[in-house]
């Protein structure tokens, strides 16, 4: 057995209690760590998801209380687009960096099943994002800017009827990504009896399907009572409206009707102040823990055996990152070694081939030449021929020329005489 193993085991066995004789002051641990968290604001990712128009930007600002500015969305889009804005926040001394994504054109398309592809992709791409910063060698993770969606606010259309196809394959493709709570958006346009069996229809429905949604956490005490009431009234059915009406002494938000008032923040009216006190005021910590604990997590380890790391080897063993790297290593420099081996042995053939392709040519360039040199000295036998030929002609010609010339000159005199004779 290594050493290292037994003084490991014998430390453990060696731990004991001791209580001080008086105050030390490691007790300020905790006010230590909430006073660097507040030095350094906080960071939280909203994602809505829903179909356009169904008051998923009212609904933000009546959450956060303020007025983000966001223009209404066309309804023409070819495909679904994710757009992000960040803002700076600030309550008391507190800093928060609120990044809130919205789902432009959710739905429209005719084939809505491919919906979520987007959605993934942006949910994927933060988490890569971060994975990259956390495998630099020079990590900055204290002033990275995460942008891990920490929760979904899914919003159901109050059709009353139940959730649509594209709901659950959306939030089946999310659950293990993302914290999902799902909520029923302008739940003034639905009944008070109908709405009962519309939420109970929409949990029976996500539970049938194996869908997981978000649960807020009953593991702590100070919390576990009013967060297991709480996960009984999911999905929340909530209003937004950014109009304020006067009741009694008191601007509230409401939305009006010719036939009465619904206030956003009375909770006989909505479940909008327990989704506000749910998903700012006493879950946001935990939302940020699960999605870096679990949802990050479980990215982070497909991503790395992706690229080939484990932490066991094939027979089982633990395996370090280091001796993973070290296998992966040789690995590639076998197969680099290889390939070099095969691309020479690829260019030794080529040059072969070449070499035989250029004597071909040559020894066809020889029959060439070798044939016009024939042809060359036929060609000047046959002058040569052609020419003797001709001097004998000429030679022949003289010849008779000289003979008629003679005989030319000996008649001449005759018919010289027999001229002379006719004169
Ligand atoms: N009845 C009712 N209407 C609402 C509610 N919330 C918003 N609306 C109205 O619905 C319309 C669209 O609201 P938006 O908040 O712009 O909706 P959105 O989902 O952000 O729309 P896009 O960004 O364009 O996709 C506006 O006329 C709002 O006044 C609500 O709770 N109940
Ligand atoms: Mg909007």
């Amino acid at each position: 057995m290594p050493p290292v193993e037994v003084e490991n085991h014998g430390l453990e066995e060696q731990i004991r209690n001791l209580t001080l004789a008086g105050h030390v002051g490691f007790d300020s641990l905790p006010d230590q760590l909430v006073s660097k968290s507040v030095q350094n604001g906080f960071i939280f990712n909203i994602m809505c998801i829903g179909e356009t128009g169904l008051g998923k930007s009212t609904l933000m600002d009546s959450l956060f209380n303020t007025n983000f500015e966001s223009n209404p969305s066309p309804h023409t889009l070819p495909t679904v687009k994710l757009n992000g804005h960040t803002y700076e926040l600030q309550e008391s001394n507190v800093r928060l960096k609120l990044t809130i994504v919205d789902t432009v054109g959710y739905g429209d398309q005719i084939n809505k099943e491919d919906s979520f592809k987007a959605i993934v992709k942006y949910i994927d791409d933060q988490f890569e994002n971060y994975l990259q910063e956390e495998l630099k060698i020079k990590r900055s993770l204290s002033s990275f800017h995460d942008t891990r969606i920490h929760v979904c606010l899914y919003f159901i259309c109050p059709t009353g009827h139940g959730l649509k196809s594209i709901d659950l394959v959306c939030m089946k493709k999310l659950d293990q990504k993302v914290n999902i709570i799902p909520i029923i958006a302008k739940a003034d346009t639905i009944s008070k009896t109908e709405l009962q069996k519309f939420k109970s229809k929409i949990m029976a429905e996500l539970q049938n399907n194996g869908v997981h949604i978000y649960e807020f956490p009953v593991d702590d005490e100070t919390v576990s009572e009013i967060n297991s009431s709480m996960n009984s009234h999911i999905p929340f059915a909530v209003i937004g409206s950014t109009d304020f009406v006067k009741v009694g002494s008191k601007l509230v938000r409401a939305r009006q009707y010719p036939w009465g008032t619904v206030q956003v923040e009375n909770e006989t009216h909505c479940d909008f102040v327990k989704l506000r006190e749910m998903l700012i005021r006493t879950n946001m910590e935990d939302m940020r823990e699960k999605t870096h604990n679990r949802h990050y997590e479980l990215y982070r380890k497909k991503r790395l055996e992706q690229m080939g790391f484990s932490d066991v080897d094939a027979n089982n063993k633990p395996i370090s990152f280091q001796e993973t790297f070290e296998v992966k290593r040789t690995n590639h420099l076998q197969e680099l070694q290889q390939k070099e081996d095969e691309m020479r042995q690829m260019f030794v053939v080529r040059v072969k081939e070449k070499e035989a392709e250029l004597k071909e040519a040559e020894k066809e360039l020889h029959a060439k030449f070798d044939k016009l040199k024939k042809d060359h000295t036929e060609e000047k036998k046959k002058i040569e021929d052609s020419r003797k030929k001709l001097e004998d002609e000429v030679v022949e010609f003289n010849r008779r020329k000289a003979q008629y010339q003679q005989m030319g000159s000996s008649s001449h005199h005759t018919l010289t005489l027999g001229k002379s004779k006719k004169k």
